[in-house]
């Protein structure tokens, strides 16, 4: 009889601790810490089509091959949208190469190599620039970059 009342109250328990759990869940649903962390600085960069090939540029203005150098605070959380102003698939994120093959640092892509961003999409991503360096983005699909679609991002100390 002792055991019946003792495995009730630990039903109780954890019945309690599981309702408790999800209540909290409903209050703070999950975030990123993208979403959280509040952008310190902000750029807004079109990629598309140049005539030799792709290029970046600051919103409104003409695209380049290379793109306009980004240069941050070490520390900075940094909030970049994309626009694709091009006729073909595009994407952003910063690497230590100018190559399509090199890592993306940071989590700072706006869509990816296989997933990119089609004509007149628009992509966020918001991530810490947390190591200071001379580093470059570009677009991650494949052959983009070497054909001019990157740009210096720099990180600094
Ligand atoms: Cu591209």
């Amino acid at each position: 009889m002792r055991s019946t009342y003792a495995v009730a109250l630990l039903a109780l328990i954890a019945g309690g601790i599981w309702l408790e759990w999800i209540s909290l869940a409903l209050i703070f649903p999950a975030q990123s810490q993208a979403q959280t962390a509040i952008p310190t600085i902000e750029f807004v960069v079109d990629g598309g089509e140049v005539a030799k090939g792709f290029g970046f540029g600051f919103d409104g203005q003409n695209l380049s091959s290379p793109g306009p150098t980004i240069t941050v605070k070490t520390g900075d959380v940094v909030k970049i949208t994309l626009k694709n102003v091009g006729a073909t698939a595009h994407a952003f994120a910063v690497t230590p190469e100018k190559d399509d093959k090199s890592p993306i640092l940071f989590k700072s892509n706006v869509g990816t190599g296989a997933r990119p961003l089609t004509p007149g999409q628009e992509g966020i991503v918001a991530f810490k620039a947390d190591k200071a360096g001379s580093y470059y983005y570009i677009c991650p699909v494949p052959g983009h970059s070497i054909l001019g679609m990157w740009g210096e991002f720099k990180v600094e100390g």
